[in-house]
């Protein structure tokens, strides 16, 4: 009963927009699964892609979406790690060679020869898709997939994040962007973890948002007179947070965050503005023993301890579900900075 055609949002060319249309389901290969993607989160990477943000060239016509829960429906001979009617998950890393020294050192975000969902191949805004069986995410059956969707690419890269900072229980931490997809899910997954969560973001929405969530403080960046010493005010002892997570979407905030990280603490950034480059004043670098990191998603391991930490119920981020039909919506408010938590499209509308 796999249809021979099924909908998707296709972007056509550089800069949409997406168009809402038929096209063919694929066959897997040896070593794919097909999956119906019943949810999909709309990650504001998705958005750079379309728009060419990147110095990465994505694939076109392209089918975006890197957040895709689903269940499984058909996959190749050499496929023994999933079975058909299993509930899978289509990430951003859709497959990797798994034979180069980043794979085998469980670095397969860093492969060279990665496949990337929803940019390097076809992604979750359509019905069917495909992924390397080795790589898709194992979505525990009593998981509802709908708010599911959004741990499979927000969900990992900012737990894999906090892990990266290296802070512990009791220590505290400033989330940048905090009232965003990653964000929300930073708040959550930085609680469960034991941590003091500052959230940084704009706006009374996305205040409020970030307080019910278990953030114990709010920086308004938009109204705030001076952002350092309010951040710092806001841990405990005054001193700074330990780790400072970036996931804004503009450059500003790169900048700032060496201002009130505390000493020998670590700055991990996520984030991916169009064009931005990191500035750090070397001589505070130095004598403050600042630590400033990148962070790419996270491994096969990562993805399940994130989902664990989700299914045992410690993660409860709102969501908002709208059709697949209505993906450009979606990426207009998201342009506009408007869009607090995550949205979640459905691929039944
Ligand atoms: O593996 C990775 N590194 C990875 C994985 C997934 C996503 C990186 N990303 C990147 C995305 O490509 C994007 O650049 O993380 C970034 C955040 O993705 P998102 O959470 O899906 O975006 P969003 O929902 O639009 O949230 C961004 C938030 O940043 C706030 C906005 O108000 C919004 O809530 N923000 C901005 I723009 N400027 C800010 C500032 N100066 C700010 N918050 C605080 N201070
Ligand atoms: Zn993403």
């Amino acid at each position: 009963e796999i249809p021979e055609q099924q909908w998707a949002q296709v972007v056509e060319k550089k800069g949409g927009p997406v168009v809402f249309k038929q096209i063919p389901v694929q066959k897997p290969g040896p070593d794919e699964v097909l999956i119906n993607v019943k949810y999909s989160g709309v990650c504001h990477t998705d958005l750079h892609a379309m728009k060419g943000d990147w110095p990465l060239a994505t694939k076109m016509p392209l089918v975006g979406g890197h957040e895709g829960a689903g269940v499984v429906v058909a996959k190749g001979e050499l496929v023994t790690e999933v079975e058909v009617g299993d509930h899978a998950g289509i990430k951003w890393l859709n497959g990797s060679c798994l034979a180069c020294s980043f794979c085998m050192q469980a670095d397969e975000p860093l492969c060279p020869h990665a496949l990337l969902s929803g940019y390097t191949v076809d992604g979750s805004f359509q019905q069917y898709a495909i992924a390397k069986a080795a790589h898709v995410a194992k979505i525990p059956k009593g998981c509802d997939l709908e708010t599911t969707a959004p741990v499979l690419c927000a969900g990992i890269t900012v737990y894999k994040g906090l892990k990266e900072s290296g802070v512990r229980p009791g220590q505290c931490v400033a989330i940048v962007g905090a009232g965003g997809g990653l964000g929300s899910m930073a708040i959550q997954y930085a609680n469960a973890m034991g941590l003091h969560a500052i959230a940084i973001d704009g706006g009374e929405e996305k205040g409020k948002n970030c307080r019910e969530l278990g953030a114990q403080a709010y920086v308004d960046f938009t109204t705030t007179k001076d952002l350092v010493a309010d951040v710092k005010a806001a841990t405990p002892d005054g001193l700074g947070p330990h780790a400072v997570i970036l996931l804004a979407v503009s450059e500003k905030p790169f900048h700032q965050a060496v201002d009130y990280v505390r000493s020998r603490g670590t700055i991990i950034c996520i984030g991916l503005p169009a064009g931005a480059k990191f500035q750090a004043p070397v001589f505070d670098t130095v004598i403050r023993m600042i630590t400033i990191k990148g962070s790419y998603v996270g491994n096969r391991q990562d993805t399940q301890e994130a989902l664990d930490f989700f299914a045992r119920g410690l993660i409860k981020v709102p969501i908002k579900t709208v059709g697949l039909s209505k993906l450009q919506e979606v990426y207009d408010l998201m342009e506009e900075g408007k869009i607090v938590g995550r949205y979640v499209v459905d691929t039944s509308k």
